[in-house]
């Protein structure tokens, strides 16, 4: 193993005092994992399929190799998701992985200020060990949790929630799909009584109605919008998105609503669908419940009172319910302008019910249709062992514990009985002073988590940060004492779910550079330095682990029992979930599955529950002081997230602005005396932010957007959940703005 010794200074406590194995080799090595080996089975000048590592639409890419490297790639023709389609961030797949700044080695910050020094494996996983055991002794297990990611394999996240909580006794973990699919997630499991987002990609190409609710698809999953071009069925596009962003655009109907007033516009249109009698009585009948006190429910919801709230006038409702009655294949899909509310869940909800209340569910090109967002969101949701068990199960119940336990041949009491405290818990938890430890894996929170110097804050608080990344520059990093240097997408093996339930495959083409390792493997040797090996026996490779997971997801929803190995998913194109052992034979004939076909729902009951709530105010008004709306979201199809990856292309970097903007409309341009390119001043109640005017109409009056790609964004939003998903409310908070010319941009 190559390392780079550094002298460390008295690591407290020093080495010797850890408690892990004893034997001689105590542990596996990196060497033992074929560290810089690409896979023995893969010819050298082959080309193979591997899906995207950017967003949940889930592309198949091919890989073309020379000499055993990966050395450019294509869209692949024959995958049912893409069809030869790839985006910009697809076709630029594999330069991040070329970086300069790729973590090639554990680091750590011997004191806090201090810069990160180079140090190899032992040290590095002993300290991690010590410390975090230090910390757990002296302030109780739960004073240790992680945040994890969308965007690991799903062998790989469900290997870290089963090691932190089975085996480190760690119980409280969240990951960043709190920030992007919680509410979808609770409002699926509260209306259908599992999480399941019902759709197959064709429902895009099979629908006459098409609904876009705060998604915006071109920019966000082009490849899924590219599906919606394929429709042969000339449909209405609507899409309700106070922006006229670039789905709106090119949709035959937009409703410029109010930012957060979906709610009440959503049971106003309701209210109509029944007085226009497009109500489905039979499937209510039939497979619903909770559809009397939903109709009293929103009598209250006058056309009247939708426009006051919302802006969209009776007429326009009008005429988007005749559009949506007489549609025979409607399908609703929501996005982030759906889910980071203040009244989330409640509002999918009120999506859902519009669903059913039309019979738009289980029939080819209907559904009420969650988009998920990263590239693993799904496999997240389902084995992350975070918010729920391994396999869709609960900590709560008592049988779930048991049957994951005897699967795991682990003692039942290693099992919390609770799910986990949420992420912006956890970071409330760290302010308290009940969380001292912290592990953030594959996510860059001090940059994309709301409120950012409240969480800056925290990170500072922390008795020890370890951050397991790709890269040494992330913000999340600069607070780090110890930095993991992990393997990227292409540098490793195991399968992400995307957002039609589609289980897809991920293979090793490239070798990670210097010493970093697979996440994998990362928790692999903290499962020996820990010394917990016994707990993970069966732990040894992803194919190993996926084969475990389809055994827990047995008899669950999401079973995939039928999916013996990795060969098949690759040779089948992907298999979406469910997948029994009964269900493979005809897996060829059509590679295509939504749920519902049979109006059974995942209650006990088998009904899907209408479920409803009152209106509530946002938890900042804007006011004489702040008097806009600031909206934040995708700014580019060029550009991801933190920017940790798509910032490393070239390429990319031609197709978006490189330094903070902010979009204002231009009469309110005109008002505050700012011209195009202006530099001015967006201020909130938690800091102040300079950024380049750019005056557009596609934001309306006394509203701004800023795309979250640019670190400073989140200084500005405000900490603000939904109360039944935890999920933040990135895109409402109450700002100022004014001219900055003379100032220099901060
Ligand atoms: N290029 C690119 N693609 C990505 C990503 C990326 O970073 N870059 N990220 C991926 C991830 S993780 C996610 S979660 C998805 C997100 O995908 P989207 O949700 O489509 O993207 P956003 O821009 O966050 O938000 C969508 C829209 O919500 C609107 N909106 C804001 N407030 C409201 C409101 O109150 N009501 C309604 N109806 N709409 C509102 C915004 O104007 C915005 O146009 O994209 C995925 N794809
Ligand atoms: N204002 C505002 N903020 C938002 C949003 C918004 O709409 N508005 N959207 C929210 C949403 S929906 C999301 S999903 C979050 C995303 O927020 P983050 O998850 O913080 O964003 P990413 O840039 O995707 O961070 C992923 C990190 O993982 C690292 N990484 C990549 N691959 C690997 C790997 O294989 N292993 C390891 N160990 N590390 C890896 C990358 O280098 C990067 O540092 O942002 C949220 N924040
Ligand atoms: S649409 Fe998403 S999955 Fe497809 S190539 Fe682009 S980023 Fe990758
Ligand atoms: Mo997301």
């Amino acid at each position: 193993m190559a390392t780079k010794q550094v002298t460390l200074k008295k690591l407290i406590p020093p080495i010797r005092q850890w408690e892990g194995p004893k034997t001689q080799r105590l542990v596996r090595t990196p060497g033992d994992f074929g560290l810089g080996q690409v896979p023995v089975e893969m010819k050298p000048d082959a080309t193979t399929n591997v899906i995207c590592g950017f967003c949940s639409t889930g592309c198949g890419l091919n890989i073309h190799m020379k000499d055993g490297q990966a050395v450019s790639l294509t869209p692949t023709t024959d995958y049912p998701v893409n069809m030869g389609m790839a985006c910009p961030k697809g076709w630029e797949a594999l330069t991040p992985l070329q970086a300069n700044d790729r973590a090639t080695t554990p680091m750590i910050r011997e004191q806090r200020g201090g810069k990160l020094v180079a140090t190899d494996w032992h040290n590095a996983l002993t300290e991690f060990t010590t410390r975090f055991k230090r910390v757990q002794k002296e302030h109780g297990k739960e004073s240790v949790a992680f945040i994890s990611t969308g965007q690991i394999v799903t062998e790989e996240m469900a290997y870290l929630g089963a090691l932190a909580k089975f085996g480190m006794g760690i119980k409280h973990g969240d990951g960043n799909t709190r920030q992007c699919m919680a509410t979808a997630v609770v409002a699926y499991k509260q209306s259908f009584g599992f999480d399941a987002p019902p759709y197959t990609y064709q429902d895009f190409e099979e629908s006459d109605v098409i609904v876009l609710v705060g998604s915006n698809l071109c920019i966000a999953h082009p490849i899924m919008w590219q599906r919606v071009e394929r429709n042969q069925n000339n449909p209405e596009i609507i899409v309700i998105d106070p922006r006229k962003t670039e789905t709106a655009v090119a949709a035959t109907q937009h409703y410029p609503i109010t930012p957060k007033s979906d709610l009440v516009f959503f049971y106003g249109l309701a209210k109509i669908l029944l007085e226009k009698n497009y109500v489905d009585e039979a499937f209510l009948e039939a497979h619903c419940e909770g559809y009397q006190e939903f109709y009293e429910h929103i009598q209250k919801f006058t056309l009247d009172e939708v426009e006051q709230c919302s802006g969209i006038t009776p007429e326009q409702m009008e005429y988007l319910a005749e559009t949506i009655g007489n549609g025979q294949r409607v399908s609703f899909w929501w996005t982030m302008g759906i889910n980071q509310g203040h009244e989330a869940v409640r509002t999918a909800q009120a999506i859902i019910n519009i669903a059913l209340m039309t019979g738009n569910i289980g029939r080819p090109g209907t559904g009420a249709n969650s988009i998920t967002g990263q590239c693993n969101a799904m496999g997240s949701r389902l084995f992350s062992n975070t918010t729920g068990l391994l396999g869709g199960h609960d900590f709560a119940n008592a049988q779930d514990r048991e049957k994951v336990a005897d699967i795991l041949d682990i003692d039942v009491s290693l099992i919390p009985d609770a799910p986990s405290m949420a992420y912006d818990q956890i970071v409330n938890g760290i302010h308290d002073g009940k969380i001292k430890g912290l592990w953030v894996i594959a996510t860059n929170g001090a940059h994309s988590w709301i409120h950012q110097d409240r969480y800056k804050e925290a990170m500072e608080k922390l008795d020890y940060l370890v951050v397991q990344d790709m890269y040494t520059t992330t913000e999340t990093v600069e607070y780090a004492d110890l930095l993991l240097p992990a393997a990227g997408w292409a540098e490793k093996d195991g399968t992400f779910i995307n957002s039609e339930r589609r289980v897809g495959l991920v293979k090793k083409v490239a070798k990670a550079p210097g010493d970093a390792l697979s996440d994998f493997n990362i928790f692999r040797l903290i499962t020996d330095y820990w010394g917990c090996r016994d707990a993970f026996a069966s732990w040894t490779s992803p194919e190993k682990v996926f084969q475990l997971l389809t055994k827990l997801s047995e008899g669950q929803p999401c079973d995939i029992s039928g999916i013996k190995n990795y060969q098949q998913i690759d040779a089948q194109g992907g298999i979406q979930w469910p997948c029994l052992p009964q269900d493979v034979a005809g897996l060829n004939k059509d590679n295509q599955r939504r749920l519902f076909g049979d109006g059974r729902f995942y209650h006990t009951n088998q009904r899907a529950k209408f479920i409803f709530a009152d209106p509530q105010q946002v938890a900042e008004p804007t006011d004489k002081d702040f008097s806009m709306i600031l909206l934040t979201g995708r700014g580019s199809s060029a550009q991801w997230h933190t920017q940790t990856r798509t910032k490393k292309s070239a390429v990319l970097r031609k197709l978006y602005p490189q330094s903070i903007y902010v979009e204002i409309h231009p009469d309110d341009a005109d008002d505050l005396g700012i011209k195009p390119n202006d530099l001015v001043l967006v201020k909130s109640r938690r800091a102040g932010v300079t950024a380049t005017a750019l005056v557009t109409p596609t934001v309306q009056r006394g509203q701004l957007f800023m795309p979250m790609h640019y670190a400073k964004a989140n200084q500005l939003t405000m900490g603000s959940f939904d109360p039944y998903s935890r999920q933040p409310s990135y895109k409402f908070c109450a700002v100022a703005v004014m001219s900055a010319v003379n100032t220099s941009p901060s």
